[in-house]
């Protein structure tokens, strides 16, 4: 089945939003870079890594079904956040946004009949939770670090750890 011209525009309005996602944790990680936050700049760089996965996700299955994928302007990220709670702030409150997107697409494949994007975007719906459950976790620990350099350092540490692995998405 041919995929619908409705589902085409909103698959290509994704991926302009996976990219900027990834823009916007690049820049995140350029700051906690300058903040010598080590540990925190390489979360935010593994984050912008996965997010342009998921845009390549999206955009790997556009070509697969026959649309046509269309590459837009991405928006400029802020360049400044006040704290590490802020840009995790940033990030819960985007990731919240990133799922009512994916969700609107489930719906509209729902909708349309679509079965074969309903599964492939059930891997998204999915990683979504992930994505929102992991970044309010690390909210909820900066916070309780916030007014104690060691325990900060120490977050600082273990979020230094994380390691890139490319998702297989579908
Ligand atoms: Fe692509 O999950 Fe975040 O935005």
């Amino acid at each position: 089945m041919a995929i619908s011209k409705k589902m085409e525009d909103a698959i290509n309005a994704q991926i302009n939003a996976e990219f900027y996602s990834a823009y916007l944790y690049l820049a995140m990680s350029c700051q906690a870079a300058d903040m010598k936050l080590k540990g925190l700049a390489n979360w935010f760089n593994i984050q912008y890594q996965e997010e342009v996965a998921h845009a390549m996700g999206f955009l790997n299955y556009l070509n697969e079904r026959g649309g046509r994928v269309l590459l837009t302007t991405i928006d400029a990220p802020p360049t400044q956040w006040d704290s590490p709670v802020a840009m995790f702030e940033n990030t819960c409150e985007h990731e919240a946004k990133v799922t009512a997107m994916i969700n609107d697409l489930a719906a509209l494949a729902f909708e349309q009949k679509d079965f074969a994007a309903s599964q492939f975007l059930n891997w998204y719906v999915k990683e979504q939770v992930e994505e929102e459950a992991t970044a309010d976790e690390i909210l909820g620990e900066l916070r309780l670090a916030a007014d104690n350099p060691s325990a900060t350092l120490m977050l600082d540490r273990e979020l230094g750890a994380r390691v890139f692995v490319a998702p297989v998405i579908g």
